[in-house]
């Protein structure tokens, strides 16, 4: 499609949606406003750069698949970021595990330091980039009994303690180098298989944990931490340490933002409603953008009804500071780079969508009592040529059209992917 139809069709449907109340170029002024931050552990199946990197069980965590491409090292994970991010409109944050470090040989977890990320720093600045990071308290032998800040034992406890300062060190120097906030999100995969005999001990013992990790202050300009719970996972069936009551609880007595998992709930909870209920008193919140398909399969995130829903609840939070979006999935079977942009262009679809719903006619209904209404407008949006809208700020953002970019991501799998086998 040539430029001219592009606008054609986008005035056409600007029109369409004038006529419901709806500003679309107001709605695409407010798109380009929210950061995504794209997660580095799609590009290599969660494996990181430690010279022995253990394997994922025992975490609950699982990736299938085997498909050609994944990115072995530093500078292929890069140069696929890159590829990924050249198709995603916007400007958007790259979320690290403490993982994909630049270790020059074996580096223990607690020993890893700033120096070890100035690689990626230095290439968040060529790229215009900001960083988020993560502590990983997984895939390690000392979390081989998938028990960590709440380990029984002392010296487990402490190793894990020391990993998570360094970590919260690193991301502070990128948000003090960058000048932008890092955020530092926190899972542990503690949990049991069966009933515990005693639910309060581990729970003290992660409390205590978290308070010495948090010992440490840095300013919120540099570092926000953020608590991620979970409801179960492989293996912790019966029993979380930091479920969400726990994590929730803890966040709102200390001052920290709790991260909600798409993937991390009863699959029939909403994590929409939930961001209002969590926000009204001026808390902050960090969501992982994922797709459970009936458990916390991580699938790559298409716009379906919960990514609807939580994209309107979004794009209300009248303080649009206080909301972070990062995407976590992870699937080995298919091309890794596409899944980045399949994932991240679907959640930037929901946005516009959300932006372009008539908000005004489905409160006025909805205050009135016209329920019938309210459900009308809703079903009456889905006709209109939205996708024109999409096609136009891509054209604006200067990235391919919904129809082109499956394609480069074909040449790129030909030309680079398909040579590193
Ligand atoms: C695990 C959590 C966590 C991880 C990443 C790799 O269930 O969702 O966020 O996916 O840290
Ligand atoms: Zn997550």
């Amino acid at each position: 499609m040539d430029q001219t139809s592009i606008e054609r069709k986008y005035d056409e449907a600007k029109d369409k949606l004038a006529e419901i109340g709806v500003n679309a170029d107001q709605a695409l002024k407010q798109l380009p406003t929210y950061q995504l931050s794209i997660h580095c552990w799609q590009g290599d199946d969660v494996r990181g750069f430690e010279p022995s990197s253990s394997e994922l069980t025992g975490s609950g965590l699982q990736v299938t698949g085997n498909y050609p491409g994944r990115a072995r090292n530093v500078q292929e994970l890069r140069q696929d970021l890159e590829e990924a991010i050249a198709l995603i409109p916007g400007r958007h944050r790259v979320n690290l595990h403490s993982i994909y470090g630049e270790f020059n040989g074996r580096v223990e977890r607690n020993e890893y330091e700033p120096g070890h990320f100035r690689g990626w720093l230095e290439w968040a600045k060529a790229h215009n980039l900001e960083l988020d990071f993560n502590a990983t308290c997984f895939a390690h032998p000392k979390a081989a009994g998938g028990m960590t800040l709440s380990h029984p034992r002392k010296e487990i406890r402490k190793f894990w303690i020391e990993h998570v300062k360094a970590c919260r060190k690193i991301a502070a120097f990128f948000g003090r180098e960058l000048k932008s906030y890092s955020i530092h999100n926190l899972w542990i995969p503690d949990g049991l298989k069966d009933r515990p005999a005693n639910r309060w001990s581990y729970r003290q013992w992660l409390f205590d944990s978290l308070e010495e990790i948090f010992e440490t202050e840095y300013s919120q300009t540099q570092l926000k931490d953020s608590l991620e719970s979970k409801l179960f996972g492989l293996g912790t069936e019966a029993y979380v340490v930091g479920s969400h009551e726990f994590y929730l609880a803890y966040a709102l007595q200390k001052g920290k933002m709790v991260c909600l998992d798409l993937g991390h709930f009863h699959p029939t909870e909403s994590i929409a409603d939930k961001i209002s209920a969590i926000m009204t008193g001026g808390g902050e919140l960090l969501l992982h953008l994922s797709r459970g398909v009936r458990w916390d399969s991580d699938h790559v995130v298409l716009l379906n009804d919960e990514i609807e829903a939580v994209c309107e609840e979004i794009v209300a939070v009248p303080d649009q500071e206080k909301i972070h979006l990062a995407l976590d999935y992870f699937d080995a079977s298919m091309n890794r780079v596409g899944a980045w942009v399949l994932g991240a262009r679907a959640v930037e679809q929901g946005l516009l969508q959300a932006l372009l719903l008539p908000g005004k006619k489905l409160e006025e209904a909805e205050l009135q009592g016209d329920n019938l209404s309210k459900l009308y407008w809703r079903q009456y949006v889905r006709d209109l040529p939205l996708a024109a809208v999409w096609d136009y700020y891509c054209l604006m953002m200067d990235v391919p059209l919904e129809s082109e970019w499956l394609g480069k991501i074909k040449e790129y799998e030909k030309n680079v992917l398909s040579r590193r086998n």
